[in-house]
């Protein structure tokens, strides 16, 4: 059912490729050089200007990884061997030369179309193929197409007037000028304390003039433990690292590391404390998703940590009204529920001179003017305005195409109230089309690289499994995806991540339909099932 690989005529509408991929970050190139290997006819197309995804995006300062980036990469073809980090968690540019080696190695850039927004996708029944057209009016057929674009695709914008009539710079952290902005002596304001905030924040507040920073609520962020990496160092974690790859398929989250046994509800106060002391001292996310099994499920034992976390913060903000703010005693949600930050001097940094803190729900920018912002308490003048306000999650980047399924159906009518997955992988109506890292799939509580390979294995296997039994059309059916759907909705409620605002569940965008968008059962129940899914033939599909 496939077309032998080899040149066809991707610039016409009349060359058919099998399978068109929308976006080039970890999942999309995986998914490029998998399909190619496999005698696939592939392209991808990415609107970024260059490799690597979200990483060509947020090129802010300060924009680096949370994860190990020994971790944070494919184990795909010993691409790991010869690569060095030059740190523990490396930054938007260095991840960009990682994924220069990677193309280096496997030549993905020449069936890669860069600045090329995939503006629609409509759905041919006769023909069983989709037409993708990007937003300045190429056209592409292809069998199957693989929506590749990731969690955080699609940018959050506040809603303040004024923003266009600023005079100096004023971008989203996700939008950040490629050529970088100097913010050296600056006034700069920060709106949002994300991942995104306390990054950019941490770069400014060592350079700039003045910062002012806009909370609204405050970032339970953990010590990164960030260290350099020479060679030999790197030698040194190579020789663990396939032992570390494959935990990373049995964990919860996708890492080298998951939950303990030992529960903390059954630990004594000083136990409790030792274990959160020596986690504390090695830093990073095993802080979160690697303590004890009850940490992010039972309140009490979840309070405990948060009370040493707030020593932690009050120990190293000298001004108390500060101190407050960013860790006030009675705790914004439990800890966890909303995603920390990785820190390396972010509450340090307010004992400078010229950093300030605002609380954002007592005193919110009101107005962007040519000058800088406005509060209640007047004009804050600045040179530079960061909106590190985050994304419409899960969805967004998939919505913000015009996608036209069966008898024109819109995927952008039939997810306005609700999105329905089967698995996070494809949708009712919508034949032919696959989701990576998609709603309702691990994604947000999954390290990226392992779900591309993972999930990406799935799918490419899928993929083999239809053409091999002379399958063109395959749609996942109503049924299947209500029960996924009623699965992953049961998993959240009830569950202490319904006590945080956060995007994991739309809650950060202003109208967007409350409803879990991760998938909340760890790899191994999501893959288990996807097991028992393919035992079964796929009985979730109808195939055709
Ligand atoms: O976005 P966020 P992010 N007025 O949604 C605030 C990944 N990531 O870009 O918390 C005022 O987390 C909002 O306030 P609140 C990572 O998975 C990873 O930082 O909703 N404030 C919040 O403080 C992460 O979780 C890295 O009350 C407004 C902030 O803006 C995800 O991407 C780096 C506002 C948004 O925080 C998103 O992170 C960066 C408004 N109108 C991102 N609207 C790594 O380290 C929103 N806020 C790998």
């Amino acid at each position: 059912t496939t077309q032998p690989a080899g040149p066809t005529d991707h610039d016409t509408a009349a060359g058919v490729l099998d399978v068109l991929i929308i976006g080039g970050g970890f999942s999309g190139l995986y998914q490029l050089d998998r399909l190619r290997d496999l005698g696939f006819d592939v392209k991808v197309w990415d609107s970024a200007g260059g490799l690597g995804g979200v990483w060509w995006w947020n090129c802010y300062p300060g924009a680096r990884t949370d994860t190990v980036g020994h971790i944070y990469q494919f184990a795909h073809k010993d691409l790991w061997k010869d690569f060095d980090f030059r740190e523990r968690f490396p930054d938007h540019a260095e991840v960009r030369e990682y994924f220069e080696h990677v193309d280096r190695k496997l030549e993905l850039s020449k069936d890669i179309e860069f600045d090329t927004f995939a503006a629609q996708a409509r759905w041919d029944e006769d023909r069983r193929e989709w037409t993708v057209v990007s937003a300045d009016g190429k056209q592409q057929r292809a069998r199957v197409v693989l929506v590749a674009t990731g969690f955080g695709s699609k940018p959050l914008y506040p809603d303040i007037p004024g923003t266009d009539t600023f005079e100096g710079e004023c971008h989203h952290t996700a939008r950040w000028p490629q050529g970088g902005i100097d913010m050296t002596g600056k006034r700069v304001v920060i709106i949002g304390t994300g991942a995104s905030g306390v990054q950019v924040f941490q770069e400014a507040a060592k350079v700039a003039a003045e910062v002012t920073l806009f909370q609204r609520t405050p970032n339970l962020a953990l010590p990164m433990g960030q260290r350099s990496l020479d060679h030999a160092a790197n030698d040194e974690v190579r020789k663990g690292l396939p032992e570390r790859f494959a935990t990373r398929y049995t964990a919860f989250a996708g890492f080298d590391f998951t939950f303990m046994d030992e529960q903390g509800a059954t630990a004594g106060p000083e136990q409790l404390r030792a274990t959160y002391e020596r986690f504390w001292a090695e830093g990073g996310f095993p802080i979160w998703l690697g303590m004890y099994s009850d940490l992010l499920a039972d309140e009490a034992v979840n309070r405990t940590f948060y009370d040493f976390w707030r020593e932690k913060v009050h120990e190293r903000v000298h001004d108390p009204v500060t101190a407050e703010l960013l860790a006030p005693e009675t705790p914004p949600h439990p800890f966890g529920v909303k995603r920390p930050a990785l820190e390396q001097d972010y509450f340090d940094l307010f004992n400078r001179d010229g950093v300030r803190l605002v609380d954002q729900n007592d005193e919110p920018v009101l107005e962007i003017t040519p000058k800088g912002v406005v509060t209640r308490n007047g004009l804050i003048e600045c040179d530079v305005i960061a909106l590190a306000t985050g994304f419409d999650n899960n969805r967004g980047g998939i919505m913000a195409i015009d996608i036209q399924g069966v008898g024109g159906e819109r995927l952008q009518d039939k997810w306005a109230d609700r999105v329905d997955t089967f698995m996070g992988l494809s949708t009712a109506g919508f034949p032919n089309m696959i989701f990576l890292y998609g709603p309702q799939s691990p994604s947000g509580f999954c390290n990226g690289p392992t779900s591309a390979e993972y999930q990406g294995d799935i799918v490419v296997e899928f993929l083999e499994h239809l053409r091999e039994h002379g399958h063109t059309r395959f749609e996942s059916t109503g049924d299947a995806e209500k029960e996924w759907t009623a699965h992953v909705d049961e998993l959240f409620e009830g569950s202490l991540f319904t006590r945080a605002r956060s995007w994991y569940w739309g809650a950060n965008v202003p109208g967007k339909p409350a409803q879990m968008l991760n998938y909340s059962g760890g790899l191994v129940s999501y893959f288990g099932k996807w097991d028992e899914v393919r035992a079964g033939g796929y009985p979730q599909y109808e195939l055709d």
